[in-house]
């Protein structure tokens, strides 16, 4: 909070007065209404200005910035680009209205406003443009007919619609950011294609964008837009993403800037014959009741709507289920025969992975009307098999035990580059090479690997790098974390060669003062979670540990959560930051739970008093949100986990609604549960720029407080679609020889995963922590089971977990939550018509548990529930044995 008003206070500084006004605002605007909308035209140009539900103050437009966007090069919506050419020719030529406006001609129309473009056209187009805006049926539509006026075909290469809404977070204070802004997010998906409008609060009416009736526009490529970053808002940076066109044609791009890439859908081109015309537009709706409602009004527009179950990134033994809400379907393909289809019902398919595809892949349905829409999917191995990748990677091709290393990294898990099959030993952003922040904690995954899936040989190799590196290296004896141990300071480490061809002279290649610096809170969370992971593997087995004892690790997460939190006799936090909700602090409360079922009470009760300190600042703030960014989508998790603790519920909601804020749910694996993020390639990336990222670690860690919420209130079923996407998306970064990458690039001239393994770490362990399945009625589609496959005979469901810990189950018509400390749940069944027992098969697993401990929670209702049969109590659960084959639990209702 602070931060951000520091950065409000200098960015207002910058604001310069003199401003270019090309779209002509100063012959203002013209005011029309809709039964929905009350809307702004500038008068000139005829782009949009502002667009607000009726009667609303609450803006989807930057009207308050227009002065500062009124340049040409700056994009409205209203805005067409394009590009065309006579057929045989090769070289296409470009036409954008923004690029040399000038006022339009206004023409004669029975909508709101229309008018023809060639002024603001390159004159020589010959291609005329008239852009009318419309009332249908209370929304606001928008339409350009595009005609060719010469005396040749011509091929229109691209065609994109410019969008233009309110992310500009520069110069806002949190309070006005939460109140005034919104996000937007795009369904890539042909015909289904659509755009969401969300506002950052996540309460209140959204807004999504629909092909306008009776044309065919589809939603084919998103394109990022090129706008000048000098201008006083800051355009492409940490308080403005930057905006994008929807495209309905793509070819001219797909051919050239993008001809690497295999792009979302297929792309097209049109061509129109002299004297043809082609009309194509978008529709503007307000969703009254808000983000939930999105899906169902989309759907009103008679655009086709699919949902899918567990969502879209799909592990080669899981069978999905994909729902459709539109006409009949005349046709279904699976890209590359990679999913046997079955059609279960109207509207009801279910897809098996054949294994003849690994990574992305789409489905194409075609509808009786004619429409097209394309379903976006990632198939993996199956969920275990991409950890076990994981863990066997990092512990051999990215284990660096070079004992001479002068920084003291050996040995340790150091960060891979996929480009060159290298580890990263000289950066000049020193973390990524140094084990700390982000960008260099891979460790972080392969110790939370151990949790969900032990191995001997692989936590051998982390006990050395705990002891040796970790213990002694990363922390000082007074448990703080250092930002990072290597360094740039050739006087420090004489006979090392720094590589010469790396520019070490910015801000981010410290000296070893400043890496050794330990005022990040950040990276403290990094530390703990690999020892309570590794507390909670030799827990489970202790011929696991050779080096340590569990108590040694326990103890370890302990002293340093002590250190991360402390404060001064005032309450002020002695590290930076720790103050803030923190990235992967839900662990902080795993380890809280495990101080207390060992007995360690005056631990716990350390932990719980420090935690309560920060749960009740935050309370008493309006947007508790701050980090080390201006703007940033990681305080969240924490912030709802200890709200939700200590049962503050007004911030916890408040909390659940900023995130749903961020983090949609869309049917493309790519943004299904993927929380906005858009600076982090900048500081754990190879390729560094801003852009929306894919599945960056916010998918996973924001996953978590949208699950625990579903789990305590089951007919909320919209947050565990979003919630499961994001515990879903880490298994999609995961290649299949084991390495990882921090994000996907999602411009459509990159679309793959970044070389560097950055920052994925806290990914991985937002999925180890959140991986579950669950059982529930959706309101929309009936009975489910996220994350296994599900068997109905009769009233008795029994599934098999295909999740990537196979050690959680939810049961929403029981409002149960089974957890077991170690092996596998290789099935359990219930009956729907009796539901007072659940019956679960525990094997041993690939990591062969002997025996495990059974939790039982059932945090959505007031029953009580117990495991049955003689079975001993400990560490608040009970212990099973397992014998070699597994054993059967039953879970009764007391
Ligand atoms: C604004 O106008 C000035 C001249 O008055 C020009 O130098 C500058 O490039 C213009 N900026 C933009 C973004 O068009
Ligand atoms: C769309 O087409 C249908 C059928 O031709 C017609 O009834 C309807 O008015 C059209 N709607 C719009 C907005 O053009
Ligand atoms: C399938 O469902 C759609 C939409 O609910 C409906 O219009 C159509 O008639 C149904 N078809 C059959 C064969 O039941
Ligand atoms: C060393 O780093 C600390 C913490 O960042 C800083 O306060 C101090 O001024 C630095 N000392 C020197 C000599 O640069
Ligand atoms: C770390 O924590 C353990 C467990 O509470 C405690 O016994 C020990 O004294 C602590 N170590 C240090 C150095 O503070
Ligand atoms: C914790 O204390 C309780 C009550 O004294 C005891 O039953 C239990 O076994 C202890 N648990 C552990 C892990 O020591
Ligand atoms: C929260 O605010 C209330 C009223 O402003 C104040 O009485 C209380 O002490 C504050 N609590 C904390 C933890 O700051
Ligand atoms: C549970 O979720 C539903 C659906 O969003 C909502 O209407 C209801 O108010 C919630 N119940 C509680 C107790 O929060
Ligand atoms: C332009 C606009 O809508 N501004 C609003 C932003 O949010 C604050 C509340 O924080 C309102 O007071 C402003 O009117």
């Amino acid at each position: 909070m602070k931060l951000w008003r520091t950065i409000h206070i200098l960015l207002f500084a910058l604001v310069a007065k003199g401003q270019n006004d090309s779209l002509g605002l100063s012959r203002g605007y013209t005011s029309l209404s809709t039964a929905s909308f009350d809307i702004k035209l500038v008068k000139d140009s005829q782009i949009l200005a502002s667009l607000k539900p009726t009667g609303d103050a609450y803006d989807f437009l930057p009207f308050d910035d227009i002065t500062y966007r009124a340049a040409n090069g700056q994009y409205h919506n209203g805005d067409i680009t394009f590009r065309y050419r006579v057929p045989g020719s090769t070289e296409w030529r470009s036409a954008d209205s923004s690029t040399a406006r000038k006022q339009v001609m206004s023409v004669k129309s029975n909508g709101l406003a229309a008018a023809d473009l060639s002024p603001t056209l390159p004159a020589d187009s010959p291609i005329r443009v008239v852009r009318e805006w419309s009332d249908v049926d209370g929304d606001l539509g928008l339409a350009f007919t595009l005609t060719n006026t010469g005396t040749q075909s011509l091929e229109i290469g691209s065609l994109g619609f410019p969008t233009e809404f309110n992310s500009i977070f520069t110069s806002r204070t949190a309070e006005d950011m939460a109140a005034n802004c919104s996000l937007t997010d795009p369904y890539i998906g042909m015909d289904a294609g659509y755009l969401q409008i969300t506002p950052t609060s996540g309460t209140g009416a959204a807004l999504i964008v629909t092909p306008l009736l009776n044309t065919s526009t589809p939603l084919e490529a998103w394109r990022n837009l090129d706008e000048p970053s000098t201008d006083p808002l800051y355009y492409g940076s940490q308080t403005f993403e930057g905006f994008y066109e929807w495209q309905t044609h793509s070819k001219a791009y797909a051919d050239n800037e993008w001809s690497n890439v295999t792009p979302w859908n297929e792309p097209s081109s049109k061509t129109l014959k002299p004297g043809q015309s082609a009309t194509y537009g978008l529709r503007f709706s307000v969703v009254k009741s808000g983000i939930r409602g999105i899906q169902k009004a989309v759907q009103s527009t008679n655009t086709p709507v699919a949902i899918g179950i567990p969502g879209y990134v799909v592990p080669v033994d899981l069978t999905a289920q994909l729902y459709v809400f539109h006409t009949d379907i005349s046709k279904v393909e699976s890209e590359h025969d990679a999913f046997k289809i079955a059609h279960v019902s109207n509207g009801t398919l279910s897809l098996t992975p054949t294994g003849s595809v690994w990574g992305r892949t789409k489905v194409t349905i075609t509808y009786t009307d004619g429409k097209v829409q394309t379903v976006h999917y990632f198939i993996t191995d199956s969920a275990p098999t991409v950890i076990s990748k994981l863990g066997k990677f990092s512990t051999t091709s990215m284990w660096f035990d070079d004992k001479t290393d002068p920084f003291g990294r050996a040995p340790s898990a150091l960060t891979w580059d996929h480009s060159i099959g290298a580890q990263v030993l000289q950066e000049p952003r020193v973390w990524i090479s140094g084990l700390s922040d982000e960008g260099g904690v891979i460790y972080l995954a392969t110790a939370m690997k151990q949790f969900g899936l032990s191995d001997a040989s692989e936590i051998a190799k982390l006990e050395q790098f705990a002891t040796e590196v970790l213990s002694k290296k990363i922390q000082n004896t007074d448990f703080t974390v250092r930002k990072s141990i290597f360094f740039y300071e050739p006087d420090q480490v004489p006979r090392y060669q720094y590589d010469q061809s790396i520019n070490w002279g910015n801000w981010w290649s410290w000296n070893k003062n400043a890496s050794y610096a330990t005022d990040r809170a950040y990276d403290y969370i990094h530390v703990i979670g690999a020892y309570w992971a590794l507390y909670r593997a030799g827990r489970a087995d202790h011929e696991l540990l050779k080096v340590n004892t569990w108590q040694w690790y326990l103890s370890q997460a302990y002293n340093t959560t002590v250190a991360c939190f402390a404060t001064d006799a005032d309450g002020n936090g002695l590290v930076g930051y720790s103050r803030l909700g923190l990235m992967g602090e839900t662990v902080v409360g795993e380890l809280l739970a495990d101080l207390r079922r060992e007995n360690w009470t005056s631990e716990a009760d350390a932990v719980e008093a420090a935690m309560k300190l920060r749960a009740h600042d935050w309370d008493n703030e309006t947007v508790p949100y701050g980090s080390e960014m201006a703007w940033d989508s990681t305080g969240q998790e924490g912030i709802y986990y200890w709200s939700n603790y200590f049962n503050l519920a007004e911030t916890a909601t408040k909390t659940i609604n900023s995130i749903i804020g961020y983090m949609p749910t869309i049917s493309h694996w790519g943004w299904n549960g993927n929380a906005r993020r858009y600076w982090d390639f900048i500081y754990g990336g190879k390729l560094q720029r801003i852009e929306r990222m894919i599945h960056h670690y916010g998918s996973s860690l924001n996953a978590l407080p949208l699950l625990t919420q579903f789990r305590q209130n089951s007919s909320d079923s919209y947050l565990l679609r979003v919630g499961y996407g994001g515990i879903l998306g880490p298994l999609s970064n995961i290649r299949q020889d084991g390495s990882m990458y921090n994000g996907f690039h999602s411009f459509p001239d990159t679309l793959r995963g970044d070389d560097y393994s950055g920052d994925y770490g806290p990914n991985f362990l937002g999925m180890m922590i959140g991986s579950g399945v669950y059982v529930v009625h959706d309101p929309d589609v009936g009975l489910v089971t996220y994350g296994g496959n599900m068997d109905v005979s009769g009233s008795t469901v029994t599934v098999q977990p295909r999740d990537a810990v196979r050690r959680r189950v939810y049961i929403a018509q029981m409002g149960v939550y089974v957890t077991i400390s170690a092996g596998q749940i290789e099935s359990f069944s219930f009956d729907t018509s009796d539901p007072i027992s659940v019956k679960l098969h525990v094997a041993p697993g690939p990591a062969k548990a002997s025996s495990t401990i059974v939790w039982v929670e059932t945090p959505g209702t007031p029953d009580h529930y117990v495991v049955a049969g003689k079975t001993e109590k400990q560490r608040d659960g009970w212990t099973v044995e397992l014998g070699s084959g597994g054993t059967d639990v039953t879970v009764s209702r007391a």
